[in-house]
């Protein structure tokens, strides 16, 4: 540290410095994150030193959180739906296999899961001394519910479904996945940390959430889709026991017990997601989805028109090609595991981002 501080004039052309150097939304085309909506940045402000780590304190940012819940339950058909607003989708997923470790006793506990699933996924086996039962993913990059349920064994606690997997943007079985949870009275954990606020506002899908009688738990992040600011992630439970299993006493705080992982959490995001959500409604949600939708169509045709075949048909918003990993510059792009281009049409990346992309890299591969 200095002894004697900074004028704000020093810290600041020193902090605007550094803020330009980081790229600029026009030009990141992989991010499951995106520009938050102009309400989100307003609720958070207003919201910016409060702390749900303790509730007994800030009551109104309370409710505003049970609020989120209740909004997000109905959405994903269970408005007795309990749950918390997370970090994000890792802290979500973490949590969710606890749920299921403490739920489903097990002498060795492993957990089956997608070969698709988010990284997160390890961190949490890691921690939680879990195994890792990895399915392989079938020609459409999708978990095979067959294939599933034979890497179940009698230490099996958990099973995980992705609703809009990071790479490639596929849903799992999600109903087939319920039924053998069933069968075998396993805790099933859905991920739709990304695919949760995109699903419910397409044309046509499978049920993926708590309409599926098999599914315990689910993960939606508002800073993805939902436009919020960061960090906002909600984990919801199909029965409050389940998040009680994870319930320590917290003998100094306002309230006396506490579920979550983070202590102190922030309030602004969650009231950002909340308004966000409110500001459009189901009308609003449905027409940034279907601007989401049609451009990753349009990006498809695009590439396909220049010999960069699609490496599958999407679900959601995420588009996958057979195209050299370098663009041009100042394009940032990520490949997946396999090697596909891939491209996250955030409601950042408007359409003259896309029509700019593909005229570029057509260009630059002529
Ligand atoms: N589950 C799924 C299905 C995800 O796609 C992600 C994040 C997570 C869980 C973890 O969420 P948190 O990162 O909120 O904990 N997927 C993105 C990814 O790893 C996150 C991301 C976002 C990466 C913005 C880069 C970026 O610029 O690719």
């Amino acid at each position: 540290m200095h002894k004697r501080g900074l004028t704000e004039e020093e810290i600041f052309s020193y902090l605007s410095l550094k803020r330009g150097e980081d790229t600029s939304h026009d030009y990141i085309l992989s991010s499951m994150c995106t520009v938050p909506h102009p309400v989100a940045v307003k609720a958070h402000n207003l919201f910016m030193e409060t702390n749900l780590g303790d509730p007994g304190l800030f009551m109104g940012t309370a409710d505003i959180e049970q609020a989120l819940i209740l909004r997000l339950g109905t959405l994903f058909h269970a408005p007795e739906a309990c749950g918390y607003a997370t970090s994000g989708g890792t802290e979500s997923n973490i949590q969710a296999l606890r749920m299921a470790k403490a739920c489903k006793k097990k002498h060795r506990p492993n957990v089956v899961l997608p070969e698709s699933v988010h990284f997160s996924f390890r961190k949490a086996c890691d921690m939680l001394g879990l195994d890792m039962h990895t399915v392989p993913l079938n020609a459409e990059y999708r978990m095979d519910a067959g294939d599933a349920a034979k890497a179940i064994d009698e230490n099996t606690c958990c099973i995980v479904g992705v609703a809009g997997t990071t790479e490639y943007g596929m849903i799992d079985p999600i109903p087939e996945l319920g039924e053998i949870a069933v069968d075998h009275d396993l805790f099933f954990h859905v991920d739709a940390a990304f695919g949760g606020l995109v699903i419910p506002f397409l044309e046509h899908h499978e049920p993926f959430d708590f309409l599926v009688p098999g599914v315990s738990s689910l993960a939606v992040d508002p800073h993805k889709m939902g436009m919020s600011t960061i960090p906002a992630g909600c984990l919801l439970v199909r029965e409050k026991e389940m998040l009680c299993a994870l319930s320590i006493d917290t003998p100094y705080l306002s309230v006396k017990q506490e579920f979550t992982l983070g202590g102190t959490r922030p309030g602004g995001p969650v009231a950002g997601a909340l308004a966000v959500l409110d500001y459009l409604g189901t009308d609003g949600m449905e027409a940034v989805v279907q601007g989401c939708m049609s451009n990753t169509w349009r990006l498809i045709e695009g590439m396909e028109t220049f010999g960069f075949a699609r490496a599958v048909t999407p679900d959601v918003n995420v588009a996958t090609f057979n195209a050299p990993k370098k663009v041009p510059h100042p394009w940032r792009v990520s490949c997946t595991r396999k090697g596909h281009l891939r491209i996250v049409c955030m409601p950042h990346v408007h359409r003259d981002i896309i029509e700019k992309f593909i005229r570029d890299i057509g260009e630059h591969h002529a």
